[in-house]
Formats: structure tokens, C-alpha cells, sequence
């Protein structure tokens, strides 16, 4: 228990850790001399606490501006962001059913190695994508944990039945969920050999399929326009650089809601000091937005390559056909640049109409949107949707997703009484996913638990017999998939 709970601890959930010990299997495996691994780690583990630097760098500095209109209007609502929802379920677990947080972790172990089970017999499941980014599989086993217990309480008799049974709950929502996002992830990247493993992965899936279909090519054949496709004329044209265009766009948006919050909210709270110019700090802010994305990208570059070059190792000798899923955040490194800032603005007008209508409703359960559901989730969506169905599909669907993710997060967290805790995950597959598997299991108890398990393992099989020439092809040659995918377009 000690071994596995020092693993846990520095590896297992340190997603830095876990791709570096990922790439020094995998160039162990390939038997390249003892130098290239060392340098491959490196690589990939300096890389990767870049990209951690980006990404949490947005998260610390946006953060407390969105949350900051909850406090500056006084507004009694919860936060739909993973660590307001983690810190929710912390807080309330033990009192609402009378079990320890501990059990949450252990939920995380076992839930990964039935991940890489399915996986390792990709050969039955048509599994092939392994997660890795463990921070996001604490917040989730955590949620996970909450939502099964109450929708199972009869399974709480023993606390090993309890956690078998959620942990074939949750593995199987990893390893299809990332499953899920294999395909829209190698035609984006032309290749590039991961997947995502994150917390909007049925949210990826669905919504490039909606790009393709609602918006993708129209009949006569015309290609639809996308966002690097914009000629703007005249002074615009400075917003198809990616750094000035989110710049812009930000100090615009964020510089409105400081505004908001008013200087003298801002000297209270810290973040401005006193007599300090409210203008320059209200620039500098914004404009870090710019600079957190171009950290979050030189990460990206840094270990991508080596992470997916050394799985090659893994993929040949311990999990065939397998890719590995990684943070959101990395695809910010491929695709439409702009997609980043233009989701994450139609996501927010998404959530903020949303948010009016639960306040004009009177609904019980009110919102206050997280920076991370927020952004991450809908800049994502945006790229994915880009790529299949251009400009249109990059705004429209992340609009919807924000409405989904608050709407969805209200009745879920409201529901289960988590929003009385304060927070709640809110990102897009718990939004709009979790809420279904949860009211299945609760309305149809061991039954709701089978049909859950058997729904999500029956989805690989379906995509499988669709294309079984290409299923696996598109991960172990895909220079051999496009072709393939060219002549059955003809
Ligand atoms: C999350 C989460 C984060 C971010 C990060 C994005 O869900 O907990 O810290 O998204 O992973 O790069």
C-alpha cells in the first residue's frame, strides 16, 4: 500500500512524471542507449512542466476574475470549475454518506489499471487509447466517487464491492473517452500519434461530428471556410496573428470585467496594490492571456514528439495498437491558433445566457462560470469544429457547449446536492455525459450499472465494425489510413 501510495502521489498523478516515466519505457523498449533515453525524459518531463506552466498560469491569473463577480455581487452560487468540484466533494463526502475521501484515490488505481486492461485486449475491447494526464483523473475519480454513491447506495455495503464496481464504471469511461478522440485527433495533427484523455472527450467526439455534419462540406463540393481561411481587410487583418488577436480579444473581455469588479474590490482583494495605475495593471493582466498560450505551446512542441516516438516502444511490445491521451491543452499546438481565443468567447456568451436564464427561472441551483470549463473545454471544442465544418461550426458549437455545461451542471450538481458544497466539475462530458450515466444507475440500480458498462464498451465495438479495415490502421500506419480514407471517400 505504501509503494502504490508513493506512486500515486508522485507519478501516477504528476502528468510531468507519468509521460516521463511513459518515454523511458518506451525508449528502454526500443533499446536505445541509455543517453537518448536520458535526454528523451528530459525532454519530455521539462516540456511538459512548461505546458503545466501555461496552463496553470491561465488558471491562477483568470481565475479569480470570473470567481471575483460571485463575491463583488454577492451572488450565493456555485463555481462549475474541477477544483471548486473537488474541493466540493472533500468537504461534503464524509457528511452526506458517511465515507472517507481515501476511498477516492484508491477508486483512481484501480479505474487505471482496468483503463490498461482494456486496453492491453484491445484485441476484444477495440480499445487503444491510454490516460496519462492523472491531475484530471483525481477530479474525476473524485466526482465519479460522489455521483456512484449516490446513485448506488446500496453498493456501499463493502467498501471493496463499492470501488470494483465504480472503478469498471470509470475505467471504462477513460478508456473509451479517449478512445473516442483518436480519430478527430490523428486528422487534425496529420498523424502526430496521441489522443486526448480529458474531461470533454464524448464533448470532442459529438461535436466534430456535428461540425462535419451541420456545417462540413456543402453539396456542390465547395470547401467550407475556415478560420485560417479569413482574409480580413484592412486594419483586421492584424487579428489573424494569433498573439495580437488574443490579446485583443482579451483585453477587451477581461479588461471589461475588471472594470466591473472596480478598483477598490481589487485593492481589497490584493490583486492591485494600493495607488498602483488600475489602467497598466488592467493591460498586463489581459495580456498575460496572450503570454500563458505561447508557454502552453513551446511546451507542446518540447515533449510531444518525444512522448509519442518513444509510445512506439510501448505500442510494439506491451499495449499493440495503442496511443497515449493527453492534456487538452496540447492540441492548442495544432489547428487554427484563433480557434483558442474565438471558443472560449462563444463558450462564454454561451454560459453567461445561460446563467440569466437560471437567474430570471429562479432556479434553486445558480452558477457562476469556472474559468476552466470555460475556456478549456470550449477552445477545444472550437478547434476540433473548425477543422470539419470552419468559422461557423468554431462559434456555434462551443456556444451550445457553453449552455450544455452550465445547464447541465445546475440540474446534475443540484440533483445530487453537491452544488450545496459549493462547486462542481462542469466540464463538458460531466455536464452532459455523467448526468445521464448517473440518472440510468440511480433508475435502474444494478441494472443502470450493467447497462452503463455494456453501453460504453459496446462503442468501440460499433466504431470497429464500421471500418475494420481502418480502426486500427489509423493509429499504427496512418500514412496507410489517409489512403485508405481517400478511396472510400471516392
Ligand atoms: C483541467 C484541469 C486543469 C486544466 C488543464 C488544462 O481540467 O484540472 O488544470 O484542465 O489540464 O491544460
Amino acid at each position: 500500500m505504501n509503494i502504490w501510495s508513493y506512486f500515486a502521489t508522485n507519478i501516477l498523478q504528476q502528468p510531468a512524471f507519468m509521460i516521463g516515466l511513459i518515454v523511458m519505457l518506451g525508449y528502454i523498449l526500443l533499446k536505445k542507449p541509455w543517453y537518448d533515453v536520458l535526454a528523451g525524459v528530459i525532454k519530455a518531463i521539462v516540456g511538459y512542466l512548461i505546458l503545466t506552466v501555461g496552463s496553470s498560469g491561465l488558471v491562477s491569473n483568470f481565475r479569480p476574475v470570473l470567481v471575483g463577480l460571485k463575491d463583488r455581487f454577492n451572488i450565493d452560487a456555485m463555481v462549475i470549475d474541477p477544483y471548486f468540484g473537488q474541493n466540493a466533494v472533500t468537504a461534503g463526502v464524509e457528511e452526506m454518506f458517511g465515507k472517507g475521501f481515501g476511498n477516492a484515490m484508491i477508486l483512481l488505481l484501480i479505474a487505471f489499471i482496468v483503463n490498461i486492461l482494456l486496453v492491453r485486449f484491445s484485441k476484444y475491447t477495440k480499445l487503444r487509447a491510454l490516460f496519462t494526464t492523472g491531475h484530471v483523473q483525481v477530479q474525476q475519480a473524485s466526482t465519479a466517487y460522489w455521483l456512484i454513491l449516490f446513485a448506488c447506495p446500496f453498493l456501499g455495503k463493502t467498501d471493496i464491492g463499492l470501488i470494483v464496481v465504480m472503478a469498471l464504471v470509470l475505467g471504462a469511461y477513460w478508456a473509451v473517452g479517449s478512445d473516442l478522440t483518436i480519430e478527430p485527433c490523428q486528422e487534425l495533427t496529420d498523424g502526430a500519434g496521441f489522443c486526448l484523455a480529458h474531461q470533454q472527450m464524448f464533448g470532442i467526439a459529438i461535436n466534430t461530428w456535428l461540425a462535419e455534419k451541420l456545417f462540413g462540406k456543402k453539396k456542390d463540393g465547395k470547401e467550407v471556410k475556415k478560420i485560417d481561411d479569413l482574409e480580413l481587410p484592412g486594419f483586421m487583418s492584424i487579428f489573424n496573428e494569433n498573439m495580437v488577436c488574443t490579446s485583443i480579444l482579451m483585453l477587451i473581455f477581461f479588461g471589461a470585467i475588471l472594470c466591473v469588479l472596480g478598483k477598490d474590490y481589487l485593492v481589497e482583494q490584493g490583486f492591485l496594490k494600493e495607488g498602483a495605475s488600475m489602467l497598466f495593471y488592467v493591460i498586463q493582466t489581459c495580456l498575460y492571456f496572450a503570454v500563458y498560450l505561447a508557454i502552453l505551446q513551446l511546451g507542446v512542441r518540447t515533449f510531444v514528439t518525444e512522448l509519442t516516438a518513444s509510445f512506439q516502444g510501448i505500442a510494439d511490445k506491451l499495449l499493440p495498437g495503442s496511443i497515449p491521451g493527453v492534456d487538452c491543452a496540447v492540441i492548442y499546438g495544432f489547428g487554427a491558433a484563433n480557434a483558442v481565443p474565438l471558443g472560449f468567447l462563444a463558450g462564454f456568451c454561451g454560459q453567461i445566457l445561460a446563467i440569466i436564464a437560471l437567474i430570471v427561472l429562479k432556479s434553486p441551483v445558480l452558477v457562476i462560470c469556472g474559468f476552466v470549463p470555460v475556456f478549456f473545454d470550449n477552445a477545444t471544442i472550437a478547434i476540433f469544429a473548425n477543422e470539419k465544418g470552419g468559422i461557423k461550426a468554431a462559434l456555434i458549437l462551443p456556444f451550445i457547449s457553453g449552455l450544455c455545461q452550465v445547464f447541465g451542471s445546475a440540474i446534475i450538481a443540484g440533483w445530487v446536492q453537491m452544488a450545496a458544497y459549493g462547486g462542481y466539475l462542469g466540464m463538458w462530458d460531466w455536464a452532459v455525459v455523467w448526468p445521464v450515466m448517473t440518472a440510468i444507475m440511480k433508475y435502474f440500480s444494478y441494472a443502470g450499472i450493467v447497462i452503463v458498462v455494456v453501453g460504453l464498451l459496446a462503442i468501440p465495438q460499433i466504431r470497429y465494425r464500421r471500418n475494420k479495415e481502418g480502426y486500427f490502421m489509423v493509429t499504427e500506419d496512418y500514412e496507410a489510413y489517409k489512403e485508405l480514407k481517400a478511396k472510400q471517400a471516392k
